[in-house]
């Protein structure tokens, strides 16, 4: 009877959600991307999947609408786990097949089956729960409303609308919510600022008399949805001035056109809305929302060049900080585990392995980054496009909360207790579900000044090679396959070869050639001694591609 009653459900819903004509689509390095306008039915059977696995986990699922850092005409859909995490991986092939099922009812089929497969409970005597969210799309709100009507085709499935938010903040409260709290988003606001000022007040003395430029941070908020929430953290920030631009108001230009975090690490240029006035001061760039976060500079008289300092630089900084606690607390032993892709400066992984820290490569995608970083007690990851973040395992967190507490009553004031007071706050500050550009730009910031250090310092940590990347259109991006965490190609057999004889004539070279996932491209990263071998290395590289 639940059976049948689950089956008319699940046709008169598919019903309303057409797949369109000629399409396919796939759950990506990060969920299904597309053109905003030919989504709603992959969003509507998202939508069917979250649910599902809220059932299957018997925990709260989370639903984010977004396409990133990508052009505002498109959009996407991803669904988060009950820790906060992208959903597992070993559901993407559900997720793929039933969002391309031709009919309703070859998708209500394929749900049925699914479900008995994975011993998944329908018919209303569990409940399951989804906690949704969008980014600032104009396609959002539509497809916000596909997302619920799958979630409510499942017997017993409630769809809980957060609003517009960062990707980070839903991921957050999807873990938090999991814990027992049903946190909001001041929750998530409060959190940020208490922890800041936490970390900021844990500095040394001497470095509170910073001047005023070095008080000073301008954030380009891509014209997506994380200016408008920096904005309302920032109400109850002391001790740094916050000037956002590109928040999105009316007349500031359209999401991530000119601005935000990809544009800013690709192209090495300001964004709109910056201009020689604000040479000298720091600035940081989020992408559209706000998963992802970079800093640069002006440098003066180059008609708004910058120096960069991508998410290479903001793990380095993150490193060395909590190495540096850990340093002072013998009585702590943790297992640090770095984790990066093959798009990390070549610089950035000889510095941090010169640091003594064990540094891991997986293929591009979060997903993969994370994973790996859970194996660690502390495990930090960072694409050097800026997304990232650390986490600590329950271990170590229970360790570190009997350490702090014993030298606060043993040894207040002391080194020691001030270096696992600045760990815990860390713990506290950044986003443990997934890479966050605000919590992670409050981390930078709070680090910059314990450790007393200008802009122009962190970016001397190391000097980056030069790099180039470049992206080609071919007719079929899947004919190329790649392993060792995508630095060889395997397929077709000979492009190795030819990428192994070009990269060999050049000095510091290396190259490596991915289909993306999340643009229908492949796209080829060179990396060399000058900026023109750099290019040369991958133009011609991308001939072979072509
Ligand atoms: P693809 O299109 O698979 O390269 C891009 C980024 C990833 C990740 C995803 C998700 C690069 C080179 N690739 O993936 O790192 O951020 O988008 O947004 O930046
Ligand atoms: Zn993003």
């Amino acid at each position: 009877m639940a059976g049948d009653q689950q089956l008319s459900l699940l046709l008169d819903s598919a019903v309303r959600f057409p797949l369109p004509n000629g399409l396919r689509f796939s759950y990506g390095t990060s969920g299904f991307r597309s053109d905003g306008s030919v989504l709603a039915s992959t969003v509507h059977r998202s939508g069917i999947v979250a649910a599902l696995r809220s059932l299957k986990t018997r925990s709260t699922a989370g639903l984010v609408i977004t396409a990133s850092h990508n052009p505002v005409c498109d959009n996407g859909v991803k669904i988060a786990d009950p820790d906060g995490s992208m959903m597992d991986q070993s559901w993407e092939p559900f997720a793929n097949a039933i969002a391309n099922a031709p009919d309703p009812n070859s998708l209500a089929q394929l749900v049925l089956q699914f479900a008995k497969d994975e011993k998944i409970p329908l018919g209303g005597a569990q409940s399951a729960e989804v906690l949704l969210a969008r980014d600032t799309r104009p396609t959002g709100e539509a497809l916000l409303e596909a997302a619920k009507q799958g979630i409510s085709s499942i017997i017993g499935a409630v769809a809980i609308d957060m609003g517009v938010l960062t990707t980070p903040e839903l991921h957050w409260m999807v873990r938090n919510w999991n814990k027992g709290t049903r946190a909001t988003e001041s929750d998530y606001f409060a959190q940020i600022s208490k922890s800041f000022r936490s970390l900021m007040e844990l500095a040394p003395n001497e470095n509170l008399n910073l001047n005023a430029v070095e008080k000073k941070l301008i954030v380009d908020g891509a014209n997506g949805v994380g200016g408008a929430k920096l904005e309302e953290i920032k109400k109850n920030i002391i001790g740094l001035e916050i000037d956002v631009r590109n928040t999105g108001k009316e007349g500031e230009g359209l999401l991530n056109e000119g601005c935000g975090a990809d544009f800013v690490q690709k192209e090495k240029f300001a964004p709109s809305g910056f201009c020689s006035d604000d040479l000298g001061i720091r600035c940081a760039s989020l992408d559209g929302d706000a998963d992802r976060l970079v800093f640069f500079r002006l440098i003066p008289n180059t008609n708004n060049k910058i120096e960069l300092v991508d998410g290479d630089k903001i793990l380095s900084l993150f490193a060395i900080f909590i190495q540096e606690q850990l340093s002072l607390l013998e009585e702590l032993p943790a297992r640090l585990g770095v984790i990066q892709t093959a798009y990390a400066n070549g610089a950035a992984t000889d510095y941090l392995r010169n640091l003594g820290l064990e540094v891991i490569f997986t293929p591009t995608g979060v997903k993969y980054l994370h994973e790996k970083a859970l194996e660690y007690d502390i495990g930090l990851y960072f694409e050097a496009n800026g997304h990232g973040t650390v986490l600590f395992s329950k271990e170590f967190l229970s360790q570190l909360e009997l350490v702090n507490s014993e030298l606060t009553s043993k040894m207040p004031g002391s080194e020691k207790q001030r270096a696992a007071s600045r760990l815990v706050a860390v713990t506290q500050l950044i986003n443990q579900a997934v890479g966050d550009a605000l919590s992670g730009l409050f981390l930078v910031e709070a680090i910059l000044h314990n450790k007393g250090w200008s802009f122009q310092k962190w970016c001397d940590l190391y000097q980056d090679l030069p790099s180039r990347q470049l992206k080609v259109k071919v007719a079929d991006r899947t004919a190329i396959e790649t392993a060792d965490a995508e630095t060889r190609v395997v397929k077709p057999s000979a492009l190795q070869e030819l990428i192994d004889t070009e990269t060999a004539k050049y000095t510091h070279g290396r190259c490596f050639v991915r289909p993306s996932g999340t643009e229908d491209v492949v796209r080829i990263y060179a990396e060399a001694a000058t900026q023109d071998s750099a290019d040369s290395l991958a133009n011609s590289v991308a001939q072979h591609v072509n």
